[in-house]
C-alpha cells in the first residue's frame, strides 16, 4: 500500500507531530495537563488524522515505531512545560504487543528528565482482552516508574467492570458518548453519577471527555467529577496554538 510506504518514511522525515488537548480541573478550570494526539503532516495530503493512519500502522509493525516515537516525543515536550503539568499518551493494544513499552517509557523519562509522576498512559479494554496476566505484569512494571495508567473510553466496551477488579487503574476516562447524551437523557446523567461514585469508592480519578457546553460543565462539577476535557475548553492544539495557550494561561 502506498500510504504504508509513505508512513514508514514519515517518522524519519519528521512529518509526524503531536497536538495537545488540555485536561482541566473541574473546580478551577485550570489546566492540569494535556493529552497527546498524533497527526501526520503529509507534504501533499495535508494534515492526516490518526483515524486514517493508526489502523494502517496497526496492520503492520509500523505502529511500534509510531507508538515508541509518540511516547518519547510527548515526554520531551512535557519536560519543557511550565509547572507540574502532566502528559497523557494513547497506547494501542497492538503497539503494546509489539514493543517493550516499559523499557520505552524508562528511556523516554531518562532522556527527557520528565518525572514518571507526570506521565500517564491511556489504554483501552481491547488491550486487556488478550493474555491478561502478561499485560498486567507489564502494566505494573510501568506503574513502578510512577507513571499513571488510565482506562480510556470507559463504558463503551463489554467488560469494563471486570477489568477494574483485575488491575489498579489510577484514572477512568468516561467515554464522551455519555457526556454528549447527558444533555438530553436522564439515564445518561444517572450513569455519570454512578461512575463518579464508583471512582470515589475505588479511589480512582475520573475524567469526563467530550465536554462541549457550559451546561455539561456545571452538571459534571455538580456531581464532583474532578477533571474535564473537551472542545468547550480547547480542541487539540497544534504547536503554535499551544504556545498561545501557555501565554494565555500561565
Ligand atoms: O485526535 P483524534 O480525535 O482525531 O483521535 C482519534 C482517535 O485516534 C482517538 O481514538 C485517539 O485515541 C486515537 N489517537 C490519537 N493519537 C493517538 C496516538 O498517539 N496513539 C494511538 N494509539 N492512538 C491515537
Ligand atoms: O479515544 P480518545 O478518547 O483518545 O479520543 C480522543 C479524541 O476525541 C480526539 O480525536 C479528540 O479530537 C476528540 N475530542 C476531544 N474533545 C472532544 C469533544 O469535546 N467533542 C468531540 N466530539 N470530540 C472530542
Ligand atoms: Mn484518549
Ligand atoms: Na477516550
Amino acid at each position: 500500500r502506498m500510504l504504508e510506504l509513505e508512513l514508514s518514511q514519515a517518522i524519519r522525515e519528521g512529518e509526524l507531530e503531536l497536538h495537545f488537548q488540555p485536561l482541566v480541573s473541574a473546580e478551577t478550570q485550570d489546566p492540569l495537563g494535556f493529552e497527546a494526539l498524533v497527526r501526520w503532516n503529509h507534504p501533499i495530503r495535508g494534515m492526516v488524522q490518526p483515524a486514517e493512519f493508526i489502523p494502517i500502522a496497526e496492520q503492520s509493525a509500523l505502529i511500534r515505531e509510531i507508538g515508541d516515537w509518540t511516547i518519547r516525543e510527548a515526554c520531551r515536550k512535557a519536560a519543557q512545560w511550565p509547572g507540574e503539568l502532566m502528559v497523557a499518551v494513547n497506547i494501542s493494544a497492538r503497539h503494546f504487543q509489539l514493543s517493550d513499552i516499559a523499557e520505552v517509557v524508562r528511556l523516554a523519562l531518562r532522556e527527557s528528565g520528565l518525572p514518571g509522576e507526570r506521565l500517564e498512559l491511556e489504554i483501552t479494554e481491547s488491550l486487556l482482552i488478550e493474555k491478561t496476566d502478561d499485560v498486567l505484569e507489564r502494566l505494573r512494571e510501568i506503574k513502578a516508574e510512577g507513571v499513571a495508567i488510565a482506562m480510556d473510553d470507559f463504558g463503551t466496551g463489554y467488560s469494563s467492570l471486570s477489568y477494574l477488579m483485575k488491575f489498579p487503574f489510577d484514572k477512568i476516562k468516561i467515554d464522551r458518548s455519555f457526556v454528549s447524551a447527558s444533555s438530553e437523557d436522564t439515564v445518561a446523567r444517572d450513569i455519570l453519577r454512578s461512575i463518579i461514585m464508583l471512582g470515589e469508592t475505588l479511589k480512582v480519578r475520573i475524567t469526563a471527555e467530550g465536554v462541549e457546553t457550559q451546561e455539561q460543565v456545571e452538571f459534571l462539577r455538580g456531581i464532583a467529577c474532578q477533571q474535564l476535557q473537551g472542545f468547550y475548553f480547547a480542541r487539540p492544539l497544534n504547536p503554535a496554538d499551544l504556545a498561545h495557550y501557555f501565554i494565555d494561561h500561565f
